[in-house]
């Protein structure tokens, strides 16, 4: 198998030359940041580590974590690597409280994110004949920007659609004979019940989908496969690392190797920052070993999995990394939006609630929907129906403006929802999306 995209030198490389890439590659990668980002510089000083104590994947252990808390201390561009000049794009993750996380591309970050899309697409089984439906959102968001990027390195007719309108999705998936779909896998479950609906699987010619950026189940793999009668991959990415293309699935379907010439994957305690072996479950975190405006340093992503060595079938002896089992921290993904609660207490405080409140995420139909229950004061108890209603509405729009999707307000009663006697548990998540 020689394709364009499947590059048999690195991607079956033996483990020892596999690792001597990433010790070059991470070396060069530490000494510049050490040189160019001030903050690294600093953090570096205070563990105690200069750029002459790595060596190479062995030391990484030396070097300092990076949290989002770095990235939103340093926004917007405060570990920029190289002068804005030579920077051609942003992305931005979506609804983080406040400051938002801005990621920054030169040309090459682009031709090496993009790379790893068509890689990618490649492992689904797409060629330059293939005709690809991107449905991910184009804008901020990179799900949209990176698949359409990879399709397009590949030489595959690339539908631009972005999210959303599906009967126009459906018309042009019918009419230009899309082979592979790209979208979240909530979207890719929603087009397949439609088209099952409307009685028309016979005129579609979907042969795979690209399915990422949010959980789903295995159960739901075969829902979409059975429904489309395609084979429905994994992708796995995120934001600040680059987005979609970190990991992929390949046809053995059975855990996404990560892209490890560009990309060096370690397992941690989340409690204690221990490094764990392969084949534990803990934290993944990322170091970037050839971006060049936004490099990361051991970047905790709060995503919970299992990293494997085991042969692959597919010849590939890239590191594979179980489908995230969980989080770290309280992040939810609803709709594709990355939410945390303390965003939706923010606003409550905002709007005089108290912090009694609940948070209560369902899917129906396929579509993500979110509740926030929260309970009135005595005061406002006793405000007519109509100060009620304003204050509701006013609620519904400060939540939309801070999280950028629709939230259902539902306000009750003083002291009506149940008091903790330990933590509070805000969120009910009914969706039960992440298995293991
Ligand atoms: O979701 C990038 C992406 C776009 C990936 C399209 C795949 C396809 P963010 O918005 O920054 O980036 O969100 C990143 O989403 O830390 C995970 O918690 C979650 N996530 C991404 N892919 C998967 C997946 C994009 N395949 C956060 N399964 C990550 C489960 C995923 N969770």
């Amino acid at each position: 198998m020689q394709h364009r995209y499947f590059d048999p030198e690195i991607e079956t490389a033996s483990p020892e030359d596999l690792r001597r890439l990433q010790d070059e590659r991470l070396v060069e990668t530490v000494r510049r940041v050490y040189r160019d980002v001030p903050y690294y510089k600093k953090k570096m000083d205070e563990a105690g580590v200069s750029p002459e104590d790595i060596h190479g994947v062995k030391d990484l252990h030396l070097l300092p974590f990076l949290s989002k808390e770095d990235l939103r201390q340093q926004y917007p561009d405060g570990l920029l690597a190289r002068p804005l000049s030579e920077c051609v794009r942003i992305h931005s993750t979506s609804g983080t409280t406040g400051r938002r996380v801005v990621a920054y591309y030169t040309q090459n970050d682009l031709d090496m994110w993009e790379g790893c899309c068509a890689r990618a697409l490649t492992a689904a089984g797409a060629t330059p004949d293939d005709v690809v439906q991107v449905c991910y959102g184009y804008g901020l968001f990179t799900g949209g920007a990176g698949l359409h990027g990879g399709s397009h390195k590949l030489g595959s007719l690339t539908l631009p659609m972005s999210s959303g309108n599906t009967d126009r999705q459906i018309q042009f998936m019918t009419d230009l004979g899309a082979t592979v779909l790209c979208c979240t896998p909530s979207y890719a479950a929603y087009l397949a019940e439609t088209i099952c609906e409307r009685g028309i699987r016979d005129q579609i010619k979907l042969k795979a989908g690209i399915f990422g950026a949010e959980a789903w189940t295995e159960e739901m793999r075969h829902d979409i496969e059975d429904k489309l009668g395609i084979k429905a991959y994994d992708i796995y990415g995120l934001t600040e690392i680059s987005g979609p293309g970190v990991a992929f699935e390949c046809e053995e379907q059975h855990g996404m190797h990560i892209n490890e010439d560009n990309f060096i994957a370690e397992i941690i305690d989340p409690a204690t920052g221990e490094v764990l072996p392969d084949g534990q479950k803990g934290e993944l975190v990322f170091t970037s070993i050839t971006k060049e405006a936004f490099p990361l340093i051991r970047y905790r992503t709060k995503d919970i999995c299992i990293l494997s060595r085991e042969k692959c079938s597919c010849g590939r002896t890239f590191v594979r990394m179980t489908k995230p089992l969980g989080r770290s921290d309280d992040m939810l993904i609803v709709k594709g939006v990355n939410v945390f609660p303390s965003q939706i207490e923010t606003v409550l405080l905002n709007n005089g609630y108290p912090a009694n409140y609940q948070i209560i995420v369902s899917r129906e139909k396929h579509s993500d929907k979110i509740e926030v229950q929260v309970e009135m004061t005595s005061e406002m108890f006793s405000d007519s129906l109509k100060e009620v209603t304003a204050r509701e509405r006013a609620l519904v729009a400060d939540l939309k403006g801070m999280l950028g999707i629709k939230c259902d307000v539902r306000l009750v009663a003083p002291k009506s929802i149940q008091r903790s006697e330990g933590k509070a548990k805000r969120v009910i998540d009914k969706r039960n999306l992440y298995e293991g």
